[in-house]
């Protein structure tokens, strides 16, 4: 067939079990899971108190649990059990190498380190008041007290909500008050791409900002200059509730004893979109959220002792926690950690750190292979990247031709390419090919990790598909069919959400959201989400969440938001507007448009076509039928289905030629 099954045959990285070996694994893991998670458990993690039973509960319930009785803490077997097992060598080890915006700012923490600052962040909170089960909000900057902020946490039991430092204070007020969170942390400034972020002035405006005055007891405060001097004045003013955290952890004693967690007790919420305009914060638990970080990262990065592991996500999205903290550090290997953006100071600045650093494995998402590729071939040539061996990519899918530019250009042609398919709610990745086990296939993330059975059903009917279609693709829902230990337990709060979300849809599956086309050889290629939820950059934004953020402005009667195919973000936002009586189209609107859902969100989720228009196509029930938008931006035009339902079919050719004119 095509280079596809050519490349299919490439096996470029050494590993110790073949093809079928893993399906004969795979297969075990699906039939006998207590077998193999137990296993699995008890190799992989250290347990204060073993635990009496495997796996517990339901999809239909939504009561799954794994390893009751098991007591553990995750900082302990991150950072302790990594020096305990071998003192000599451990402790010396780097745990932690960071890269500041600026290239020459560079930290390289051993675990030792790591540990002791933990601990002296673990006490500062305890200080605090801080206690077990309590919620603590961190809006931080790419830093290496961000991580330790956050194994700091899990030290004490504390349940950590990383909120990504690109949202508006409004986004984190909403985040503050749904957690009902007491503590709040922060650094005064963030610095990316040359230029300064001023979280503090952006926490100030949001403690003003629902509930948040008085839920909030606490902000304590990174100092992203620090001097090492308690007595200097701190750069920004402080309020009553501010503590600066810096001199605050540098009097603590650097040890804490590791709070002893059941493997059930929260561990951290992670908010993210959905369909609707409210974001669900969702929950991970201790021992099974561990175990899965631990062994996706080891087993899907093919990770060895002396690799520098680098996932340049940030820590305020689910790849940064799995993959920039927890993954790494519990398998004891290097975690590299960067701040700024892949084009500062120039599009060479990847390529650059893999060069200096050594770097083994890179892990990004196809947004930035996209924007990186645009510049040509010249930037990574210049660099020597032999010391690469597997390149991750995450968060959408990658079109084939960011895959061979990834794989042949950064990778030349000698590393494996892994796509990487997960979520939020599955703690890591469910499915996903493994260096030197699955043959590769541009655009597929391929075979499902071990303990995931993947399902691809019928939208309609809900059943398995048996039939194939004319090409011997199964093509449709995206489901998981049993639990697997790095699943999110429930959504702060709202547990029917979570029922009513992911397993009402499809009784007796998990439902993604996405769909999947399954080719002949079972290989998974992602096509999407089926829900209102678009992905820009590899971020999941909820139509909703535009929605209300353009009502929010009174010229705004009526939006309706859609993705629409962009060259570099994969989908960007589109969104239709019916202006209030009164209000004119000039682009000063336009302008004021996209800053309200900068200040409502964040600007990473700024529209990039707003189209005025005098209505909207609905339904006479007075739906908004997005299906017809989408098609319009979609330039599809010519399969826009049946419009007869419309209460005003006539609108449709208006935003056509509007659209037309617009793009
Ligand atoms: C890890 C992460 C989840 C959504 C998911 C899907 C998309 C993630 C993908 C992928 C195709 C891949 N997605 N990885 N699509 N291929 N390798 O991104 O989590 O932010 O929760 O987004 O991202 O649509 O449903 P999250």
């Amino acid at each position: 067939m095509s280079t596809d099954h050519q490349l299919a045959k490439i096996f470029p990285s050494k590993s110790n079990i073949t093809l079928d070996q893993y399906k004969e694994l795979h297969k075990q893991s699906i039939e006998d899971p207590d077998t193999f998670w137990s296993k699995a458990a008890k190799e992989y993690l250290d347990w204060f108190r073993p635990f009496d039973k495997v796996s517990d509960g339901s999809f239909e319930h939504g009561d799954v649990r794994w390893f009751q009785g098991g007591k553990l803490n995750v900082s302990y077997n991150a950072l302790d059990r990594q020096i305990g097992k071998n003192p000599n060598k451990r402790s010396n080890d780097i745990a932690l190498v960071w890269e500041g915006d600026e290239p020459d700012d560079i930290r390289k923490l051993t675990y030792e380190e790591v540990l002791r600052k933990v601990c002296q962040i673990a006490n500062a909170l305890l200080r605090m008041g801080v206690r077990k089960g309590d919620i603590v909000t961190v809006y931080m900057p790419m830093i290496p007290e961000l991580a330790m902020t956050m194994l700091a946490c899990t030290r004490i039991g504390a349940v950590h909500s990383v909120v990504f430092a690109g949202f508006s204070a409004e986004a984190l007020a909403q985040r503050i008050s749904a957690a009902q969170s007491q503590v709040l942390i922060t650094a005064d400034v963030g610095c990316r791409g040359g230029k300064q972020i001023p979280l503090k002035d952006i926490v100030n405006d949001s403690l003003t900002k629902m509930d948040c005055d008085s839920i909030v007891k606490h902000v304590l405060v990174w100092e992203r200059f620090y001097t090492g001097d308690a007595e200097s004045t701190p750069p920004y003013e402080m309020s009553a509730r501010d503590v600066r955290m810096d001199p605050l952890v540098a009097v603590q004693r650097p040890y804490c004893p590791p709070e002893h967690m059941d493997a059930e007790d929260n561990l951290f919420i992670l908010y993210t979109s959905g369909s609707t305009g409210k974001p669900k914060g969702l929950l991970h638990t201790t021992g099974g959220y561990a175990l899965y970080a631990k062994m996706t990262t080891q087993i899907s990065f093919d990770l060895h002792p002396g690799d520098l592991f680098a996932c340049v996500a940030d820590c305020g999205w689910i790849t940064g926690h799995t993959y920039v903290v927890y993954g790494p550090l519990l398998n004891g290997s290097t975690t590299f950690m960067f701040e700024s953006t892949p084009v500062y100071p120039d599009e060479g600045r990847y390529w650059d750190m893999v060069q200096r650093h050594k770097i083994t494995q890179f892990y990004t998402a196809p947004t930035a292979i996209r924007l990186l590729m645009r510049y040509g071939d010249e930037a990574p040539k210049k660099y020597d990247l032999s010391s690469l061996k597997v390149l991750g990519t995450v968060g959408e899918p990658i079109n084939p031709e960011a895959w061979r530019w990834y794989y042949e250009v950064v990778g030349n042609s000698n590393c494996t390419v892994v796509d990487t398919y997960w979520q939020t709610e599955t703690g890591g990745h469910v499915i996903t090919n493994l260096p030197g086990v699955t043959p590769m296939k541009p655009g597929s993330c391929t075979l499902p990790f071990y303990g995931v059975n993947a399902a691809v059903l019928d939208p309609q009917s809900g059943k398995e598909l048996t039939e194939p279609d004319e090409h011997g693709h199964y093509e449709g829902v995206m489901a998981l069919k049993q639990p697997w230990p790095g699943m999110a337990r429930t959504c702060l709060g709202d547990h029917e959400r979570y029922l009513n979300v992911y397993f009402r849809p499809y009784p007796g599956y998990y439902f993604t959201g996405d769909t999947v086309s399954r080719d002949e050889d079972g290989f998974h290629f992602i096509i999407g989400r089926m829900d209102d939820v678009i992905n820009v950059s590899g971020h999941r934004i909820g139509t909703a969440e535009v929605e209300s953020a353009l009502v929010a402005h009174p010229a705004v009667a009526q939006a309706a938001v859609v993705g629409q195919p962009h060259d570099i973000k994969g989908q960007a936002i589109c969104a239709f507007v019916m202006l209030t009586v009164g209000y004119e189209e000039t682009p000063e609107l336009l302008k004021e448009l996209r800053g309200s859902v900068r200040t409502e969100i964040g600007a990473f989720c700024t529209p990039d076509l707003i189209v005025v228009t005098p209505s909207l196509p609905m339904t006479r029930s007075g739906k908004i039928m997005r299906r017809i938008l989408r098609k319009i931006v979609c330039g599809e035009t010519d399969s826009l289905g049946d419009t007869s339902t419309l209460a005003d079919p006539s609108i449709v050719d208006v935003l056509i030629t509007k659209v037309g004119e617009l793009t």
